[in-house]
């Protein structure tokens, strides 16, 4: 047992935890805990609001599937770490947010820079902890990062008051300890899974659908053997993009609002759906009820509250789904049930892909969406990292950046935060410094966390912003044409700034690509820099998204470009 204040402990049991980075900015409330930054070997990366430190962390715990950290003093930097906390909830991602509080003394009475953190946060976090005694410290860690990253991972609110921060007990650091309540695994039932086989195999039409929660679980070679074993086509929901190679033949790519056409079209023709992973979530399925009605539906997922939340399945299997896959490939190959031939539903399926490849239609300019996301695919190396921003640029990356390598790609796919791709970013960096690392991005979006570019370059973390630049809040204006008779209003954002300028101003590099030529020029530039790199690529503010689901209605009802 060891005597230490409570800030001390805080840093000891965070060490124990494997933490080497934390993304954060100090104030009155945090400073005992600031101190301690200098006596351990925890690197504290500075940001300039805390909004991004959230995202950072995690941009961090989506790569590296352990939790992020950030750090926030007491009230207004609390309350701006709250749209990332909500961010990494609804994307199920591992976050550990630590709060300074005013002493335990002034809790309740208004004190300078108070907030109740606990109860703003409670619905958007995994678990919250105040601890009110310095002694509570190293256990209320090693359960906050517990809970953050098993079962369904999340954000996870460590708010600790000053004096607690200050006062000195004894310290002991459990390995061992319980949590009334919380069973985070559950084994999958193989009777279940036996059901969901009989059930695929029975199927004239079977698709996998596959979510996000499969490349949390990382169950990418289970799904793609299952895929081969029994020949069926997968989509994946957006947040389930690149759960599955899409350069692969089975491969249709992600359905949904913004899904490809062709996966669209064989979900809405398919018979038995094997969804893995996921809440089916409006965006993904369309109208509950027009889903559900035409399908047979096997579930696997970890949350058992997601079973029967918006459909209603068939077969459920609870459970880790990489377990839940293992054992049905197990099943799969002692069953030797193979199918090695094309059947007349993936011939269909692969005629329907070949027949939007050709018809889909594309801007006609030289600087179209489409065209500069697959020069972006064809010049970055398969294993670069890709997050995004939020609006039209996200949904062009969705239907024509292909993941080839699993696990690459990272979107704000629930609450859709603009501001959320740079940030995310710099963490998912700091994760893979190995890696090349971009964010595609919208001007709107990127102005959001633009004040990144300070932590990147002043931290070393050498991103790349690759900036779709329509001069304009893009996705609203297609709202605005398509659903309100063309009044654009609050979208136009002028031709400020100049982003090379302002990449410049920040020490970063800026290049404004109005070519394909520059545009391939600048990527490998970009590439090979080690300072962050904005790539400005002006585009035209009137382009669509489309295809296009539009709220309310079915997966059948896709507006398509005429
Ligand atoms: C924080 C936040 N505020 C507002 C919105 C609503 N919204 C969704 S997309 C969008 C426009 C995005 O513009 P931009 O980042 O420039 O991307 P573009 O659509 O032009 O590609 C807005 C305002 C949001 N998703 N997040």
């Amino acid at each position: 047992m060891e005597t230490m204040i409570g800030a001390r402990a805080l840093m000891v049991a965070m060490e124990k935890e494997g933490v080497k980075e934390v993304f954060g900015l100090p104030g009155g409330a945090n400073l005992p805990m600031y101190d301690e930054f200098a006596r351990c070997d925890i690197r504290h990366i500075l940001v300039r609001h805390e909004q991004s430190a959230a995202h950072m962390a995690d941009g961090f715990g989506r790569v590296s599937r352990k939790p992020g950290v950030c750090f926030a003093t007491s009230g207004p930097g609390a309350t701006n770490i709250l749209t990332g906390i909500a961010t990494a909830q609804a994307d199920s991602s591992p976050m550990i947010a630590v709060t300074g509080q005013v002493p335990v003394a002034m809790i309740g009475r208004d004190a300078f820079q108070e907030s109740d953190i606990i109860g703003m946060a409670n619905p958007v976090v995994k678990y919250a902890f105040q601890p009110r005694t310095p002694g509570e410290i190293p256990e209320v860690v090693r359960k906050g990062f517990y809970i953050a990253e098993t079962g369904r991972p999340g954000p996870v609110l460590i708010d600790i008051p000053k004096d607690v921060q200050q006062k000195e007990a004894s310290m002991v650091f459990p390995d061992e300890f319980k949590i009334r309540g919380y069973h985070p695994w559950t084994d999958p039932d193989i009777v279940h899974v036996e059901r969901a086989i009989e059930m695929l195999l029975s199927a004239e039409k079977p698709i996998i659908l596959a979510g996000g929660g499969t490349i949390i679980s990382s169950a990418f070679a289970e799904l793609q053997t299952i895929a081969e074993l029994l020949m069926i086509p997968v989509v994946t929901t957006f947040k389930g993009k690149g759960a599955f190679p899409e350069n692969h033949p089975l491969s249709l790519g992600p359905i949904g609002m913004h899904g490809h056409a062709e996966a669209n079209k064989m979900m809405t023709e398919a018979d038995c759906v094997l969804a893995i992973g996921t809440r089916f979530s409006d965006r993904s399925v369309g109208t509950f009820e027009a889903f559900e009605k035409r399908l047979k539906i096997i579930h696997m997922d970890v949350d058992p509250a997601e079973i029967g939340k918006n459909q209603t399945t068939s077969v459920a299997v609870v459970g880790d789904v990489r377990a839940s896959l293992r054992i049905m490939v197990k099943m799969l190959l002692q069953k030797t049930a193979k199918r090695t031939q094309d059947t007349v539903w993936i011939k269909h399926v692969k005629e329907t892909k070949a027949y939007w490849k050709e018809h889909l239609k594309l801007h006609p300019g030289e600087m179209g969406a489409a065209k500069i996301l697959r020069k972006l695919r064809e010049v970055l190396p398969h294993e670069s990292i890709v997050t995004t921003e939020v609006g039209q640029h996200q949904m062009w990356a969705s239907l024509f950046y292909d993941v080839i390598q699993p696990g690459t790609f990272f979107s704000s796919t629930g609450l859709g935060t603009m501001g959320w791709g740079f940030p995310a970013a710099i963490g998912a960096k700091v994760a893979r410094p190995d890696v090349p690392v971009v964010d595609i991005a919208g001007d709107g979006s990127f102005s959001m966390t633009e004040n990144s570019l300070a932590t990147a370059v002043l931290e070393d973390i050498p991103v790349i912003v690759f900036l779709l630049n329509n001069f304009t809040l893009g996705m609203v204006a297609q709202w605005q044409r398509t659903f309100y008779d063309r009044r654009m209003i609050g979208v136009d954002q002028g031709k400020c700034p100049d982003y090379v300028k302002l990449a410049e101003s920040y020490g970063a590099q800026g290049i404004r690509a109005q070519s394909m030529d520059e545009l391939d020029k600048a990527i490998k530039t970009a590439l090979k820099s080690d300072v962050a790199t904005v790539i400005d690529i002006p585009i035209d503010p009137e382009e669509d998204v489309l295809p296009f689901v539009a709220p309310g209605t079915s997966l059948a009802d896709m507006i398509l470009p005429s």
